[in-house]
């Protein structure tokens, strides 16, 4: 078992380690690590991973900047990652933070830290104790800002 991790040399945080650094704390399953220049790069990364590198399921790192041509990009590389799930049949864990989705650098880095970390334990979920994420089934969970929760009667 392996799991891909698929960062860029754009992004302004260093998530490829901080996804590390999690995988590292919650379980022993081995890593390997594609770093690329940008977004629209990921979709390919994460293919190779999959086919050649041998995991079982990826993780994209990307970091989407301000302007209207960067949300171009996201959408770009948003359906290409969906196509290589379908293309492969296995998880690409899109993780992507939004130069624009936070007030100052303090939050965005929060948020990014944030928002890695939970979604490098949803992909070890996926692969390895499906059962957790059926039990949060419903619960409005949020990754970077807290769990906006469920709707109650
Ligand atoms: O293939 C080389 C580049 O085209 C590719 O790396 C792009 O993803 C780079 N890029 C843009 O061209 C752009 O307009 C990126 C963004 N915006 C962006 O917001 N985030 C990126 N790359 O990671
Ligand atoms: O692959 C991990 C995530 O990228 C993936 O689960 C997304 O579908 C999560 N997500 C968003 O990133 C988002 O911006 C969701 C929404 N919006 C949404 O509105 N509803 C979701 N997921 O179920």
């Amino acid at each position: 078992m392996k799991i891909g991790i698929a960062d860029t040399t754009f992004s302004r945080i260093n998530m490829g380690k901080i996804a590390i650094d999690e995988l590292r704390k919650i379980s022993s399953i081995p890593y390997e690590r594609y770093t690329v220049p940008g977004i629209k790069d990921l979709p390919i990364a994460a293919k190779k991973l999959l086919e050649e590198k041998g995991c079982d399921i990826v993780i994209t790192l990307g970091w989407v900047g301000g302007t209207q041509k960067d949300m171009l990009s996201y959408i770009v590389l948003s359906m290409g990652l969906v196509i290589v799930q379908l293309m492969t049949n296995k998880h690409v864990i899109d993780v992507t933070i939004h130069e624009d989705e936070a007030e100052d650098e303090k939050t965005l880095m929060m948020v990014a830290e944030n928002r890695v970390r939970e979604h490098v334990r949803n992909a070890v979920d996926l692969l390895v104790n499906p059962k957790r994420l059926q039990k949060l089934a419903g619960t409005g969970q949020r990754q970077g800002y807290p769990d906006v929760g469920p709707i109650l009667k």
